[in-house]
C-alpha cells in the first residue's frame, strides 16, 4: 500500500540517519573503540546494540503509526459507498400542456364522452364548409391558413373532428377531441403557429343552454382547483349559434393588464355555443330533433394561466429547465 509522502516521515528518517546512521552518534561513539580497554569495549559495545536496538524499534514503531494515520486518512476521503444504487436514467414527465389536456380527458371520460381523433392534414370540407363557412364567407380570414397544393390544409382547429364524429357515431353523441392544429399566426406571449385544442361536443335531444354551462363550470373548476373569475361574452363562430367566447381574469396581472391578456385584464380560454342547425344538418341528421352544445379550448392557454407563466414561447423552448419544475 503506497502511503502519502508526510513532511513529518522526512523529519523521522533524518533523526534516524542523524542517530543510527554511517555518520550519526552511534558511529561516532564506535570511533572510540581503540582506545578503550578490551573489558570497557565489551560493555561499551553491548550497551550501544542495546540503544541501537531501541531506537530502531522505537523509530520503527514511530514510522508504523505514522504511515496508519496517513493511510486512514486517505482511505477516509477516498471511500465511497458500493452499495448506493445507482441513479439510473432520470425519468421525464408530461409537459404542462399535456398535463391540461389529459386531466381533461379523464374529467371527460368520467363523465361518459367518448375521445375522438381526426387528421392534422384536413379536407377543406370538414375544416370550413361542413362547418357553416362557404368559400367566401368572411370567417375564413379568421383563420390564416397554411394550404397544401392539392387543395388540403393543415387543420386550423379541431372543429372538423365535430363532422367527423357525427358522420362516424350519428347522434346522441358525447365526445371531445384533442389535437394538434396550425395557424399562420405572428407568434406572440399568447400565439403559437402551431398549438394544441381540445373540441369538446355534445349532441341530443332537449339540449340546450343549461347543459354547455354546466359542462363549462365543472370543466373550469377541475382544471384550475381555485376560484377564478370568469367572462361569458357573445362571441361569433359560424358554427354555432349562439356563440360565446370564455374569458377568465388573468392570473398573471389580476386583471390590471399585461402582455399575456394584451392589457385586457382578460385571457381568451375556449370558443363555444349551441351548435348550428347547418352543421347538425351537413353530418345527415335532423336538426328539428336534435340540438346540441360544443367548445373549443386552448390547452396551452389555460396552462399558463394555471401556473401563472407570461409567455407560450417558453413552454415550447428546446431548453427545458424551465418545464423540469413541472415533473410530477
Ligand atoms: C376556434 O378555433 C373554434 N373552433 C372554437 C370553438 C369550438 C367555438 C366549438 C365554438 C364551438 P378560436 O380561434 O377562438 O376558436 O380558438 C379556440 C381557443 O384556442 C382559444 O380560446 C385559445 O385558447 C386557443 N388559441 C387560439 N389561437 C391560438 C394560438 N395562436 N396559440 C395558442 N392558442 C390559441
Amino acid at each position: 500500500v503506497q502511503t502519502c509522502a508526510l513532511p513529518i516521515l522526512d523529519a523521522l528518517e533524518a533523526i534516524r540517519v542523524e542517530a543510527l546512521g554511517r555518520k550519526g552518534k552511534l558511529a561516532e561513539v564506535s570511533k572510540t573503540f581503540g582506545k578503550l580497554t578490551p573489558e570497557e569495549r565489551a560493555s561499551l559495545g553491548k550497551l550501544l546494540n542495546a540503544v541501537k536496538q531501541e531506537l530502531e524499534s522505537n523509530l520503527d514503531a514511530r514510522k508504523a503509526a505514522l504511515e496508519s494515520v496517513a493511510l486512514n486518512a486517505r482511505l477516509a476521503s477516498e471511500w465511497f459507498d458500493l452499495t448506493t444504487p445507482a441513479p439510473g436514467i432520470r425519468p421525464g414527465h408530461l409537459h404542462p400542456v399535456t398535463q391540461v389536456q389529459r386531466e381533461i380527458e379523464d374529467l371527460f371520460v368520467s363523465l361518459g364522452f367518448a375521445i375522438m381523433d381526426g387528421p392534422e392534414v384536413e379536407q377543406e370540407y370538414y375544416n370550413f364548409d361542413a362547418l357553416n363557412i362557404p368559400p367566401d364567407h368572411p370567417a375564413r380570414d379568421m383563420q390564416d391558413t397554411f394550404w397544401l397544393k392539392d387543395g388540403r390544409l393543415l387543420r386550423t382547429h379541431t372543429s372538423p373532428v365535430q363532422i367527423r364524429a357525427l358522420e362516424k357515431l350519428g347522434a346522441p353523441l358525447k365526445m371531445i377531441a384533442p389535437g394538434r392544429v396550425f395557424r399562420n399566426e405572428e407568434v406572440d406571449p399568447s400565439h403559437e403557429h402551431t398549438f394544441y385544442q381540445l373540441e369538446g361536443m355534445m349532441v341530443d335531444r332537449d339540449v340546450s343552454v343549461a347543459h354547455l354551462i354546466y359542462f363549462m363550470k365543472t370543466l373550469l373548476s377541475a382544471i384550475f382547483h381555485r376560484e377564478v373569475t370568469v367572462r361569458l361574452r357573445p362571441g361569433f363562430f359560424p358554427f354555432v349559434e349562439p356563440g360565446f367566447e370564455l374569458d377568465i381574469q388573468c392570473l398573471i396581472c389580476g386583471g390590471k393588464g399585461c402582455p399575456v391578456c394584451k392589457q385586457s385584464g382578460w385571457v381568451e380560454i375556449l370558443g363555444s355555443g349551441m351548435v348550428h342547425p347547418a352543421v347538425i344538418e351537413s353530418a345527415g341528421l335532423d336538426s328539428t330533433r336534435y340540438t346540441g352544445w360544443a367548445f373549443g379550448l386552448g390547452p396551452a392557454r389555460t396552462a399558463l394561466a394555471r401556473h401563472g407563466i407570461p409567455d407560450i414561447r417558453i413552454l415550447y423552448d428546446s431548453d427545458v429547465r424551465f418545464l423540469e419544475q413541472f415533473a410530477r
